[in-house]
């Protein structure tokens, strides 16, 4: 492996406990089309964009609606995730984040947020982190989301890095795929499902050691 020089992050469920929100909206918007929907589903739409995670719901549940009963789900999803997570704060970071983000900061290691969400900034903001990252690739910034490597190819471009000298760090399917597919070295953290496929796997970053790779 090249030295380090550029750490991208996943942002739910890797920087923040906020994947849990996401999981709650979804079912409630399930269920109110009649699908169940428990944690082994919402394993399908971790890192999986709004829309195409609306789509996989319904994939689930073999249903059709209407593209104006579409938008008004999609909608009511995010209305009740973002009420949902008003007093986000920086006690929500996941372990580890908070030093990790500081010993990267010190070396001078390039550090960026690759997410799917199209909420990434304002939640960076509303955990006082959001100064830490030189790039923010989010979901209002690219055309093909995960597992599409482009999220993370955009954020190595930023940083002007090769894709082997950045780390990216995932806790979904969909972004290991990504990760590997544009030649990163593929971080899985926080979620057991993903530990074979990532290259490296921690149960949270308090595992991971920087010296190991910078
Ligand atoms: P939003 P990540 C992803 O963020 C979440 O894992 C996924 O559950 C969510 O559906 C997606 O963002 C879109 O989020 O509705 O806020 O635009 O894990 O890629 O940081
Ligand atoms: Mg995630």
């Amino acid at each position: 492996m090249s030295p380090i020089k550029g750490l991208l992050f996943d942002l739910d469920g890797v920087l923040v406990t906020t994947e849990h929100n996401h999981f709650i909206a979804w079912q409630r918007c399930a269920n109110s089309l009649g699908i169940a929907f428990t944690e082994n589903e919402n394993e399908l739409l971790k890192g999986v964009s709004r829309i195409d995670s609306l789509k996989k719901i319904l994939e689930l549940g073999h249903k059709t609606i209407s593209s104006i009963e579409f938008e008004d789900l999609l909608k009511s999803k995010n209305d009740f995730y973002l009420e949902s997570i008003q007093s986000l704060s920086a006690s929500d970071l996941l372990p580890g984040v908070a030093a990790l983000l500081e010993e990267a900061k010190a070396k001078g290691i390039l550090l960026g947020v690759g997410s799917s969400s199209k909420n990434a900034k304002f939640i960076l903001n509303k955990l006082g982190i959001a100064d830490y990252f030189a790039v923010v690739i989010d979901g209002n910034g690219v055309n093909d989301p995960k597992p599409h490597p482009e999220v993370f190819l955009n954020g190595a471009k930023a940083f002007n890095l090769a894709p082997n000298e950045v780390l990216v760090f995932e806790d979904a399917a969909s972004g290991i795929a990504a990760a590997k597919a544009g030649g990163f070295t593929a971080v899985g953290v926080g979620n057991p499902n993903i530990a074979k496929q990532a290259d490296l796997y921690f149960n949270d970053l308090t595992e991971f050691s920087l010296a190991n790779y910078a």
